[in-house]
């Protein structure tokens, strides 16, 4: 036995129990929710969403990852958050919003997006939300109305509990 599973309690003997102590160990200190955004720009309309979680008595994590900026971290964030203890990303993004859907192709979480308006938007929000619902079969995002963090919050407190 190595070190690292030497750490694991005793009665882990077994592969399951093994991998559930390590993933353990990944804990987001009981974080449920995670919230995502494409922007900083986006963050005064996303802090809603956390606002309202925390409102609910759900613990969540903001941050900001641009599915066209930054790809490789979104992978990352989204590969490992189910072993992180996470159960639902909300993902909020405007203009050709990429994001949510990039998060589902890497974990199969169930993910939450938010169209967003920013300032060259097109049809009033119109552009995110299309690139957002229209996700191939197979890949399935939810997607809440244009800038409508809060019923994000609110169908990620249902799923939770369903
Ligand atoms: C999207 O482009 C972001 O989600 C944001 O809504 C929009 C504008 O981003 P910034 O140019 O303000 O960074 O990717």
């Amino acid at each position: 036995m190595t070190d690292e599973l030497s750490a694991v309690p005793s009665e882990s003997s077994g592969t399951a129990e093994t991998v559930a102590a390590l993933e353990q160990e990944l804990d987001a200190d009981g974080v449920l929710v995670g919230i995502v955004m494409g922007s900083e720009s986006d963050m005064p309309a996303m802090e809603k969403a956390a606002a309202e979680l925390t409102r609910r008595g759900i613990a969540n994590e903001i941050k900001v990852m641009s599915a066209h900026r930054n790809p490789d971290v979104v992978a990352e964030y989204s590969k490992t958050a189910r072993a992180r203890g996470l159960k639902v990303i909300i993902a909020g993004a405007g203009l050709a919003a990429a994001l949510p859907g990039a998060v589902a192709a890497h974990t199969d979480l169930p993910v939450i997006g938010v169209p967003l308006t920013s300032k060259t938007s097109v049809a009033g929000g119109l552009d995110a939300m299309l690139a957002i619902a229209q996700m191939p079969p197979g890949v399935p995002v939810a997607c809440v109305g244009v800038d409508n963090p809060k019923n994000a919050a609110v169908l990620a407190e249902r799923i939770i509990n369903a």
